[in-house]
């Protein structure tokens, strides 16, 4: 275990993350926000976002990597303004549907709304990095379903050969929107497949956060080695539904949701804490009061802020 890794910080973006899907499903069932994505289940992915060098790497998440953007400092404030649509959000300035993250300044791109194309960015990236000697690694996530398109599999063989300094993250959690894993792929564990590319595959356990982190930094050790190109799958559940216009209802049970909340990646680590004594139930109540805080003022700030105009329409596009 690395000890430098700041467990309470790690703890506290995972329980932001909570505490903010909460709250964007709430808008949107209010009907103040048109779209949700929910994170609950997914949080385990903060430990990837702790593995890697803030002031150099870059990030090319998945839509359901909020865990690990807030570890990568995205704000309440900054999150709200993209839900809202608003003129000075980061991403887009309300122009990009919710959970495209783009912030250039911090070396987070956008993933494209057709899964996985940013993959292929990512190698991208990869490759200049190389080229000019930079000694960046590059991280971009997909869901399981994402991982059966074509340009999966283009990009790690490149990457493979390259030996390129990418680190490729399936996150599975067993279905893509209503298609469980089974109809999707004759594999057990996608990472299977890093073999046939010539790159270690790994499977890890989202649901302890610790052992993502510990993962994410011995693939990004070794990409920064120059040994090239890593496969992690991670296994989670989600515990909402697909996206604000999905009904799980239709293709799972309420008992096997109920089953995969028993490993809530959130109560676990809190769980550690306490059980190491590093952490209590009374710190806990004040570290949700100060989060609520933190959220509401967020969504204040952002309510507050003007929305983008017709004039707007023209700004930042190639033609007008
Ligand atoms: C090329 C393409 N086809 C279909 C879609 C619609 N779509 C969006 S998310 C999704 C499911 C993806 O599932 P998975 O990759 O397992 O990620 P998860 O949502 O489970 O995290 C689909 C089919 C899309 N965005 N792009
Ligand atoms: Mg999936």
């Amino acid at each position: 275990m690395n000890t430098s890794l700041d467990l309470h910080a790690l703890y506290r973006a995972m329980l932001l993350t909570r505490l903010l899907d909460e709250r964007l499903w709430q808008l949107n069932r209010q009907g103040k926000a048109h779209f949700a994505v929910p994170v609950a289940g997914h949080e385990g992915v903060a430990g990837y976002a702790f593995a890697l060098d803030h002031a150099r790497d870059y990030m090319l998440p998945h839509y359901r990597d909020l865990a690990a953007l807030v570890a990568w400092g995205l704000t309440p404030r900054e999150i709200f303004l993209s839900l809202f649509a608003k003129l000075n959000d980061l991403s887009s300035a309300g122009r990009q549907m919710f959970a495209h993250w783009s912030l250039p300044d911090r070396r987070v791109l956008s993933l494209s709304s057709p899964q996985p194309n940013h993959v292929t960015h990512a190698v991208g990236i990869a490759l200049a990095g190389k080229i000019r000697r930079e000694n960046i690694v590059v991280w971009t996530g997909f869901g399981e379903g994402s991982s059966s398109k074509g340009d999966i599999h283009e990009s790690m063989n490149f990457a493979a050969i390259h030996k390129l300094p990418v680190i490729f993250c399936c996150e599975n959690n067993r279905y893509a929107i209503s298609v469980p894993q089974e109809k999707q792929m004759a594999v057990q564990n996608v990472a299977d497949r890093a073999a046939g590319y010539g790159m270690p595959g790994v499977v890890v356990n989202g649901a302890h956060a610790l052992e993502v982190y510990e993962c994410a930094r011995e693939a990004i050790e070794r990409a920064r080695r120059g040994d090239g190109p890593t496969f992690i799958e991670i296994k989670v559940y989600r515990f909402m539904p697909h996206t604000s216009n999905d009904d799980d209802r239709r293709y799972r049970s309420r008992e096997e949701v109920d089953a995969a909340r028993l490993n809530d990646p959130v109560v676990l680590l809190r769980e550690k804490l306490i059980a190491e004594k590093l952490w209590d139930a009374a710190r806990d109540t004040a570290l949700q009061k100060d989060l609520h805080a933190e959220i509401d003022e967020g969504q204040a700030f952002a309510e507050a802020s003007p929305s983008p105009t017709a004039a707007d329409a023209f700004t930042n596009v190639y033609a007008t």
